[in-house]
């Protein structure tokens, strides 16, 4: 340091860096409605904890600061976010509901009782599924690469260029390829994390249509090309999270692949991919690339570990020693699944005139309508048809984006001991597989067997 004495005693009042600067902050902080976290960085550099309480990040915050400064650090001395060696030291706050499976990367869902009590899931409620540390983005310098290997042209949008085309809207659901894999860890161990059923959830999405910015570049739709999304988060070796999917979805107006830049409503928070994300509705979660820094049109397949060697399902009998990634196909479009949310299982519960009332939600891939869902709690020798809460319009036949809420009322003896199952057929009249026996993957995938809840009734 130059002329600043490196210590923080009473006497000398309280000091912080940030970028170049020193501040003495003495008379600053009584002031600060966010001096908690200020004294946070008392006698070192507020710059990790701005990253994190952006809120205290702004023009006037900054202008305010300037009249404390008492001198400069010298080069080395230095410790901005681009320093630290932490790469979780910027992740955003999140909201308690969130079950975490894993801290870092931030991977949670809510309970699955929160999912029936609305059409469309609450922002801050949807699951967050992050491969990698959640990338800093400064907007002002914020661009969108697109390169077409196609026809070798090329172009740079920023988000404000992005933001004055025309703006389309989507209802889709997003569905982790590992949604419900807790249910099928029960019956082999999987490499994966224990995914409850709430691994989904549906949002209106905003943003530019994909197919209009690639026909602008001049693309035309073939059956043998892919579209890459690359993420702006990066491993340690500076690898981004990637993925692709087939040129003609994209391409498809009915297909409805939108680069969104709102949620509900609002602008993308950072877990969800601020600024830009891909939303390809019908397709699973892990195409949906967020934070999205760069799209490719090519001959080939992405060749990300998360096309290649992951998101792909196999024979039950394939295991670890026999597994060749080349063999399948990256799973896009999802199956058709269903999950009870309330009551929980385990639950005891009371019956109102001898029925409980269960809900929950049904989902097909690819665009498919939920037509049916069916209950048994004996085993299968007897079914009741839920109710479906909303029909599902969807923007068109094929274009059923959004899963279905359902609601039943079984009947009940007092003291029984009952276990519910459910089972979706969607308008392909494809249902659910019955038993995760039979569909157990070696990476837990695309695990859609009848959901089973054990309740008591009181
Ligand atoms: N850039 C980037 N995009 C990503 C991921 C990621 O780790 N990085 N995770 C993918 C996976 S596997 C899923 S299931 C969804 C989750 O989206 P959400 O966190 O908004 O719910 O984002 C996908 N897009
Ligand atoms: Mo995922």
């Amino acid at each position: 340091m130059d002329d600043v004495t490196k210590h923080n005693s009473p006497q000398t009042g309280i000091w912080i860096t940030y970028g170049i600067g020193v501040y003495d902050i003495t008379s600053f902080v009584p002031k600060h409605p966010g001096s908690d976290k200020v004294m946070l960085a008392a006698g070192s550099a507020i710059d990790p904890f701005w990253h994190i309480y952006q809120q205290h990040n702004t023009k006037e915050v900054l202008k305010l600061l300037e009249t404390f400064r008492i001198g400069n650090l010298k080069e080395d001395d230095v410790i901005g976010t681009k320093d630290l060696d932490n790469p979780w030291a910027t992740e955003p706050k999140r909201h308690p509901i969130l079950k975490a499976a894993t801290q870092r990367p931030f991977n949670a869902e809510p309970p699955a009782s929160v999912l029936v009590d609305s059409f469309l899931t609450p922002n801050e409620f949807f699951y967050v599924r992050n491969h990698l540390p959640v990338p800093e983005v400064n907007i002002e310098e914020y661009e969108l690469e697109i390169d077409v290997e196609l026809n070798d042209k090329s172009k740079r949008l920023s988000f404000e260029e992005l933001k004055k085309l025309p703006k389309h809207t989507v209802t889709a659901t997003i569905m982790c390829g590992g949604n419900r894999r807790g249910e099928m860890m029960e019956i082999k161990p999987i490499k994966g994390l224990p995914w409850g059923p709430s691994a989904v959830g549906n949002a209106e999405w905003s943003g530019v249509r994909l197919v209009d910015l690639l026909k602008e570049m001049g693309v035309e739709s073939d059956e043998t090309s892919h579209v890459h999304f690359e993420g702006l988060d990066t491993d340690p070796t500076h690898t981004p999270y990637a993925a692709s999917i087939p040129l003609s979805k994209a391409m498809d107006p009915r297909g409805d692949v939108i680069l969104a830049y709102e949620m509900n409503g609002q602008p993308l928070n950072r877990d969800h991919g601020y600024p830009l994300r891909a939303i390809v509705p019908g397709v699973v979660g892990s195409r949906n690339v967020k934070w999205l820094g760069r799209i490719v049109v090519s001959k080939d397949e992405s060749d990300s570990h998360w096309q290649q060697n992951d998101y792909k399902s196999f024979s039950p009998s394939t295991d670890w020693d026999t597994v060749d990634f080349k063999r399948a196909p990256a799973i896009q479009n999802m199956p058709i699944t269903s999950a009870i949310c309330t009551p929980a299982n385990g639950d005891r519960l009371e019956a109102k005139d001898g029925y409980i009332t269960v809900k929950g939600y049904a989902w097909s891939g690819g665009g498919q309508a939920i037509i049916r869902v069916d209950l048994s709690v004996d085993g299968g020798n007897s079914w009741i048809v839920a109710d479906l809460d909303q029909v599902e319009q969807g923007t068109g036949r094929g274009r059923h984006w959004s899963w279905s809420l359902w609601t039943a009322k079984i009947p009940v003896k007092r003291g029984q001991k009952i276990e519910i199952w459910s089972k979706a057929v969607d308008d392909n009249y494809n249902a659910q597989p019955e038993t995760f026996k039979n569909i157990w993957n070696l990476r837990g995938v695309v695990g859609n067997a009848y959901s089973r809840v054990k309740v008591e009734v009181k």
